[in-house]
Formats: structure tokens, C-alpha cells, sequence
């Protein structure tokens, strides 16, 4: 037990949940200084009209690279990285079902990384397509270079890793509970896990099929997506959101996990809801894949289609609202201590709410067809991954990080980056809707000058963000080095909700349990 392989070594070949999960959360935190650089590059060329920045096509790569980076390799990594870490301690199981197979899942990110990033290098640069790969423009014909066939073998690799992922979270899940861990005991950001791991399962071959069609096309001449040999190209949009659109909740599912580990325990009380909350999620599961081609109802398909996706996503919002009243119950008359981790659980509430009812807007076909591809596509998205998945993430890292470093990062400082952090995100993205409904065209690298005003307040509000960010990683680098110890359960969470991370020593020793606990 205690003879494993110190420093480099054991970073290299370790196969335990809590070492990989770490590797995972250390990788997305590195792509995401890559991802947020490529967003200042772009913020810089829009600070004005008609700046010459990056000219067309670099703007065009890193536009692609951003998207692409930011959800393949942030947010869908940093999610794995708490499940990695904390589905086993949860649910009292000593590692996942597979540890080596556990290793090949992260360890196919790094190729992943180094495809995508090195595409930049190339003759022609990175894929320019965006991070939607729409054919024809990523076609041989459009993007004849190798960026394009970089970003799909990068992709394919990402995708194979959240697959063999998930088939571990599943057979851990349901074969490696404790003792008397009934299915309506498991706390609910295993849940969450659950549900997601099914999603992947589901989704994510779908778009490696897609990508498989796209790279034959491109390679070897068939005609899956191209009119003139019989395709169409009508058929990667379909693929590809069949992926996607579930990839939102994938990116959200265990963000709202985390948050439901947060709010209870800085309210002392209880969840309000728990069934409730699990039934809402296996429900958002489901509708999920019946809502993809609200993002084709610019592309022709048959009216009556566009009727019933809009319905369905409009339907979503029923689940999703329950989960939000169960939370706002769960704090309702609670003993509310105003924790870093508790304020971003807080933030996460509002800014997805104003997301979600974004979306309900952009689900009313005749409001989707006159904003479409506009900025309010890009406030929207933004509201629900940014103000979603990365509020979620950063009241876990607030929360969690006293369990896996054994120390509590800096609350004062901690203050200062939410608000960095809350009050940036609201400048920058918060005008991006006018911008989108006077009429500036998404994906473009300059506009009319009369779009000028709020494009600046955009990049204002990144220089906020810019700096939330430096100062969460000094503030990690501070308590690596010099933090305050952190006890077993430093935010006295465990005796109301008996979750069994806080349980064990901080951090918890390898193989998580000295015994396996029983749950009464
Ligand atoms: C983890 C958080 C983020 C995610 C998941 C994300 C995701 C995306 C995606 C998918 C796109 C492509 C949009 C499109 O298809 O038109 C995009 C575009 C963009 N993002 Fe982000 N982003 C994040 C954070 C940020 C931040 C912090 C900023 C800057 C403050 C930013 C600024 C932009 C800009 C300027 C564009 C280009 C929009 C355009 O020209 O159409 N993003 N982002
Ligand atoms: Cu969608």
C-alpha cells in the first residue's frame, strides 16, 4: 500500500482514482489557460471595429480552437476529474471498477491535446470550421489542409476516452457500492454520473461515427455528406447534434451534482427534494436526445419537425425547473454561511437560470430563425457552459479542494475571484444578446462600427475574468505551498448529509477506507 512510486514516477504510472482524477483537473486547468489566452486573442480583435489583430483566417483557428478547447478539453475533463476523484469515495468503494483502463481514459487526452494544439503548425493552421465541423466548410473542397484531419483524429481520440470512461463510471456505479448503499441512497452527485455516463454511452459514438464519415470523405473521396455523390450535408448536422445537444447536459449534469453537494451543506439543512432531483435528471437524460435539431431550424427541415423540437425544448425546462426549486428550497430558512464555494453554487443558480430562459427563447421557431448565428447565440451558449459548467466547477474547487490537498484555499481571496469572476462574465456576455438582436453576426472577425460600444464593454469585462483567473491560480499555488490544514470534514458537512467523503482523512488515503463502511 504504501510503497507506490514517489513524485514523477508515480504521477506516470498510477492507476488510483484520486491520482487520475487529480491528473484530469490539473489538465483542464492548463487547457483552460490555453483556452482563455485564445478568448482574449479574439476579445482583443473585437475591441473595436475593424482592428487588424489577427487577420480572417487566425481568427478563424483560434475561434475553432477556443470553442473546441474550452468544452473537449475544460470542461469535459474537469468533470471527469471530481467523478474520477469522488464517485469511488462516495459511494465507499476503494477505486473504480477498471484502475488501468482509468489511466488509458486520461492518458488519451494528452495525443488528444497535442493534435489539436499542434494543428496550429501546420500548412493552413488549425481547423477553421469552427467547433461544429460543419461540412461543406470542413470538407477537402473548403479546408483542403491537414487542420481539419488533425481536429477529427483529435476529436476521435477525446471521444474513445469519455467512452471507455463511462463504461467504468457504470460498472462502478452500479457493481462497487458499499454495503447497503440502496440506488436512493447514492448521493446525488454520483447520480448525476450515472445518468451522464449513460449519455455518453449513447451520444458520443454517434459523433465518432460522424467524424469517421467526415475523415473518409475527406480522405478517401466517399460521398456520406456531399450532394454530388449522393450524401448530404444536412446529414452531419444531425449526427453532430445528436451529439451535442446531449454533450450540454454532459457538461451541466455533474456541474448540478456539485452544486447539490454545496448548497446543502452551507445552508445546514438537508436536500430539499432528493428523489425529485434524481427523477429530473434521468428525465433531462431522456429529453435530451429528443431536442437536437433545435439547432437546425435555420437548415429547411420540415416544418412539423421544427414543431416538435421546439415542444420538446421547451418540455426540458420542466425538469430542469424542478431541480431549480429544489435548490432554492434547499436554501430557503437554512443557516446560509457565505462561503467562496457556496457563492459560486449561488452564481451558478442565476446565470444558468438566465441561460435556460434564453434557450426557451431561442426555442420559439420564428425568434430562432431571426437571431440565428447572430451574438445572442454566443450570449446564450455562454450563459449555460460559462455560467453552467464553469460556476459549478469552481464551487467544487472551492469546496473540494481541502479533501484533495489537505489544505483550504485562501477565503478571502476567494471573495475577490468570485467577484472577478460573477461581475466579468455578466459585462462580457450580458451585451452579447443586444449585440445579437441589433444584428451582429456571430463568427466574424470585425463588424460596423455601430456595434462598437458593446463590444467594448465585451472586452472589458474579459480583462475581469483575466484577472479572476490569475488570482485563482496564484491562490492555488499559495495554498499549495502555505495553506491552512484542512480537518477530515473542514466545512462540518458530515453530520447532516453522512456523505462519506468527508469521512475519511484529507486527503484520504490510498484505497480510500481502512474498511469498507456499512450505510445504514
Ligand atoms: C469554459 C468557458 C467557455 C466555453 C465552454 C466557451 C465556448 C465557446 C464556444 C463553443 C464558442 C463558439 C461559438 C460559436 O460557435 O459561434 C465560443 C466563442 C467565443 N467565446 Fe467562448 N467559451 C468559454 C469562455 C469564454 C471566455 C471567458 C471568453 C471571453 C471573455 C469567451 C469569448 C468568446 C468569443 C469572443 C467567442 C467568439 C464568438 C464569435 O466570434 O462568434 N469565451 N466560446
Ligand atoms: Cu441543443
Amino acid at each position: 500500500m504504501s510503497d507506490r512510486p514517489k513524485g514523477l514516477v508515480r504521477w506516470l504510472t498510477t492507476t488510483d482514482h484520486k491520482d487520475i482524477g487529480i491528473l484530469y483537473l490539473v489538465t483542464a486547468l492548463f487547457m483552460a489557460v490555453f483556452g482563455g489566452a485564445f478568448a482574449g486573442l479574439l476579445r482583443a480583435q473585437l475591441s473595436a471595429a475593424d482592428l487588424k489583430v489577427l487577420n480572417p483566417d487566425l481568427y478563424n483557428q483560434f475561434l475553432s480552437m477556443h470553442g473546441t478547447v474550452m468544452i473537449f478539453f475544460v470542461i469535459i475533463p474537469a468533470l471527469a476529474g471530481f467523478g474520477n476523484y469522488f464517485v469511488p469515495l462516495l459511494i465507499g468503494a476503494r477505486d473504480m471498477a477498471f484502475p488501468k483502463l482509468n489511466a488509458l481514459s486520461y492518458w488519451l487526452v494528452i495525443p488528444a491535446a497535442f493534435l489539436m494544439f499542434g494543428s496550429f503548425f501546420v500548412q493552413g493552421g488549425a481547423a477553421q470550421a469552427g467547433w461544429t465541423g460543419y461540412v461543406p466548410l470542413a470538407s477537402r473542397q473548403f479546408s483542403g489542409t491537414a487542420g481539419v484531419d488533425m481536429w477529427i483524429l483529435g476529436l476521435h481520440l477525446v471521444g474513445l476516452s469519455s467512452i471507455l470512461g463511462a463504461i467504468n463510471f457504470l460498472v462502478t456505479i452500479i457493481n462497487m457500492r458499499a454495503p447497503g448503499m440502496a440506488y436512493f441512497k447514492m448521493p446525488l452527485f454520483v447520480w448525476t454520473w450515472f445518468v451522464n455516463a449513460t449519455l455518453i454511452l449513447f451520444a458520443t459514438p454517434v459523433l465518432a461515427g460522424a467524424l469517421t464519415m467526415a475523415l473518409t470523405d475527406r480522405a478517401f473521396g466517399t460521398g456520406f455528406f456531399r450532394p454530388s455523390e449522393g450524401g448530404d450535408p444536412l446529414l452531419w448536422q444531425h449526427l453532430f447534434w445528436f451529439y451535442s445537444h446531449p454533450a450540454v447536459y454532459i457538461m451541466v449534469l455533474p456541474g448540478m451534482g456539485i452544486v447539490s453537494h454545496v448548497l446543502p451543506a452551507f445552508s445546514s439543512k438537508k436536500i430539499f427534494g432528493y428523489k425529485g432531483i434524481v427523477y429530473a435528471t434521468a428525465a433531462i437524460g431522456v429529453i435530451g436526445f429528443m431536442v437536437w435539431a433545435h439547432h437546425m431550424f435555420t437548415s429547411g427541415i420540415d416544418p412539423r419537425l421544427r414543431a416538435f423540437f421546439a415542444f420538446m425544448t421547451m418540455v426540458i425546462a420542466v425538469p430542469t425547473g424542478v431541480k431549480i426549486f429544489s435548490w432554492l428550497a434547499t436554501i430557503w430558512g437554512g443557516q446560509i454561511r457565505f462561503t467562496t464555494a457556496m457563492k459560486f453554487a449561488l452564481g451558478f443558480i442565476a446565470l444558468f437560470v438566465m441561460g435556460g430562459i434564453s434557450g426557451l427563447t431561442l426555442a420559439v421557431v420564428p425568434f430562432d430563425v431571426q437571431v440565428h448565428d447572430s451574438y445572442y447565440v454566443v450570449a446564450h451558449l455562454h450563459y449555460v457552459l460559462f455560467g453552467g459548467s464553469v460556476m459549478a466547477l469552481l464551487a467544487g474547487v472551492f469546496f473540494w479542494f481541502p479533501k484533495m490537498s489537505g489544505r483550504i484555499l485562501d477565503e478571502k481571496l476567494g471573495n475577490v475571484i468570485f467577484w472577478l469572476i460573477f461581475l466579468g462574465m455578466n459585462i462580457t456576455f450580458l451585451p452579447m444578446h443586444w449585440l445579437g438582436i441589433v444584428g451582429m453576426a456571430r463568427r466574424i472577425y470585425t463588424y460596423r462600427p455601430e456595434f462598437e460600444f458593446w463590444n467594448q464593454v465585451a472586452s472589458f469585462g474579459y480583462i475581469l475574468l483575466f484577472a479572476g483567473g490569475m488570482l485563482l491560480l496564484y491562490n492555488m499555488f499559495k495554498t499549495l505551498r502555505k495553506g491552512e490544514r484542512a480537518a477530515d470534514d473542514p466545512w462540518g458537512a458530515y453530520p447532516l448529509q453522512r456523505t462519506l467523503d468527508w469521512s475519511v482523512s484529507s486527503p484520504p488515503p490510498v484505497e480510500n477506507f481502512a474498511k469498507i463502511p456499512e450505510i445504514a
